[in-house]
């Protein structure tokens, strides 16, 4: 894995703090760089049977997290890019066991059949989490961690899960710990208000397990509504998993199940379950905003079907004889599972099961409505025109925009976040300092500046620095892209038109800074004004800063 210019500067800052500190924090730096040498690790959340595992099938391209009810669905599983495809079996004490795929091609549901007595006395409860290598081009530049669903949180156990993930995420791992303002107890075994009422030893369960999954980045699934708990869910498990809070700089939502949304329900919708998921996921966003960079609607299980090869020519055919019965008949049929099930039709039953398997009724109605408006439409067009609909390919550009461009950002960023805790945690004032001032020097240089940026989005964006929606908006603008039109919110204007509006902004924020701004702003605005002049730089074609002549021109985060 090729390190971005910032993941290797923090590389460096390590190096060059190890033999400087005790060997409990070393231990923590190396496992910094560990991390740091890793593709971004993006994580999949939700509530049970949101459809995460489906989600996950449909951007690795293979049906290979199993999508039912089975052991594995409660485990964490990472899919990484390997040369040979192979599951392993990572057990709590560190021992890994290779296991073979499933006749499908899948993740055996039940870890292949294998008798308890294969992992150990414990059984199945001895299993951290699996790890399969897959050849799958995706996963060259990303690892994909599925997870298991939240249960329903009443408020009671979400805050209990909240006063238990210091502790939690310090004893899943050192290096992931979120610095907790030091009021938790040492040990991380029982949390404030131990474990009274329902669950809550399985909820630290799940936030350690979770911990041990490291993600940077977050990709959370919700359906219908988001409910008052999801947000405080959002905010929690990010804080347990990618060392600081959830932000729209690294979490996206996606509004899954959207062939579910009511569409009657939903105002200017026009009755079509898909418009009303988009309305829905846009209302949801203006709520979110602050914890996630946009809300996506998705048909998971279209996108599942169109594009992992599910769907075949025989399923076509079937839809095709469909298209061909009485339209009123037709209608009747994709109105419950049941009707559609049972009214006549030239479709045995089995092929009318595994078309609900593959499409649910929305999915059958859309694929039968292309068929009759064009009738000579081919088995793998049919597919593409399916898979147009699901959503995914508007989801996989807001991934890359929102993470993969930024990845070494990210990356960067959750690793001095991983180092600051650990300097939080350690009890030698003077190594403390040593850190923070390593830390420090590293934010000082002008490549650094896109760190400085995603770290004022996120004091601004969870609310740690008040600030008016407009300016809010516009530093979300400025770090969430990586080009200056984009940047500037002037898409596709000239250069000379975006130096001049880059100088005007940056002198705006550098007066901000100086007048009626609380200390808090002030120091956002700073940074605000920095990247406006280093972006006005970067248009004039100069070098950011240091000697002239020196490594070629380079933008500040590219
Ligand atoms: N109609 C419809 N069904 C979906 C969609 N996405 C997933 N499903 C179905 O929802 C069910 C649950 O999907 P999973 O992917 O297993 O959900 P999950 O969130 O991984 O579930 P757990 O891991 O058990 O929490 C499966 O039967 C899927 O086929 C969708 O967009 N529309
Ligand atoms: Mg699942």
């Amino acid at each position: 894995m090729m390190q971005g210019p910032l993941s290797r500067s923090v590389a460096g800052l390590c190096d060059a703090l190890m033999p400087q500190v005790s060997g409990r924090t070393a231990g923590g730096l190396r496992e910094v760089l560990r991390r740091l040498d890793t593709p971004l690790q993006l994580a999949v959340a939700g509530r049970i049977k949101s459809g995460k595992s489906t989600l996950v099938n449909a951007l690795i391209g293979r049906r290979v997290a199993p999508t039912d009810v089975g052991e594995c669905t409660r485990l964490v599983t990472r899919f990484q890019y390997g040369t040979v495809d192979r599951i392993e079996v990572v057990m709590k004490d560190g021992k890994r066991v290779t296991i073979p795929f499933a006749p499908d091609g899948g993740i055996p549901p039940d870890l292949g059949g294998t008798r308890n007595g294969d992992f150990g006395r414990a059984g199945l409860t001895a299993v951290s989490h699996l790890e399969a290598y897959l050849t799958s081009a995706m996963l060259t530049d990303v690892t994909v961690i599925d997870t298991p669903g939240l249960g329903s949180m009443d408020s009671a156990s979400v805050s209990r899960t909240e006063a238990l993930l210091g502790a939690a995420a310090q004893a899943g791992d050192g290096a992931s710990g979120r610095a907790s303002d030091g009021t938790d107890g040492p040990d991380g075994t029982d949390g404030p208000g131990g474990t009274g009422g329902t669950g809550g030893a399985s909820e630290l369960d799940r936030v350690s397990e979770f911990a041990v999954a490291g993600a940077e980045a977050i990709v959370y699934v919700f359906t219908q509504s988001v409910r008052s708990d999801d947000t405080k869910v959002l905010a929690a498990f990010t804080a347990a998993t990618a060392s600081r809070d959830a932000g729209p700089v690294n979490a996206l939502a996606v509004l899954n199940k959207a062939d579910t949304v009511l569409a009657d329900s939903v105002d200017g919708s026009g009755g079509d379950s898909w418009r009303a998921a988009e309305i829905l996921a846009r209302s949801q966003a203006a709520v979110l905003r602050p914890r996630v960079a946009d809300v996506l609607p998705m048909n998971g299980l279209l996108a599942e079907t169109t594009e992992t090869g599910a769907f075949t020519a025989a399923d076509a055919e079937a839809l095709r004889a469909l298209a061909g019965i009485d339209p009123a008949l037709f209608g009747a049929m994709v109105m419950a599972v049941d009707l559609f099930t049972s009214l006549p039709a030239p479709v045995d039953s089995p092929a009318r099961v595994r078309l609900l398997q593959l499409l649910d009724l929305y999915g059958i109605n859309a694929a039968v409505q292309i068929l009759r408006d064009e009738p000579s439409v081919s088995a793998g067009e049919l597919r593409r025109r399916l898979l147009a609909r699901s959503g995914l390919e508007e989801f996989r550009r807001r991934l890359g925009e929102v993470f993969r461009l930024r990845a070494d950002g990210i990356k960067a960023s959750a690793a001095l976040a991983s180092i600051g805790a650990l300097a939080a945690s350690c009890g030698d004032p003077n190594e403390r300092q040593r850190v923070h001032d390593g830390i420090e020097m590293l934010l000082q240089r002008p490549e650094a500046h896109q760190l400085r940026l995603l770290e004022a989005l996120t004091l601004v964006s969870g609310g740690a620095v008040p600030m008016d929606e407009e300016l809010t908006a516009e530093i979300l603008r400025l770090g969430g892209s990586t080009r200056p039109d984009d940047q500037l919110g002037l898409p596709g204007r000239t250069s000379g038109e975006l130096q001049t509006a880059a100088l005007e902004r940056a002198g705006w924020w550098r007066s901000f800074a100086s007048f009626g701004a609380t200390p808090g702003q002030s120091r956002v605005a700073h940074v605000v004004h920095r990247a406006y002049f280093l972006i006005w730089q970067e248009l004039r074609g100069h070098q950011p800063a240091g000697p002239p002549g020196l490594a070629g021109r380079r933008g500040p985060e590219r």
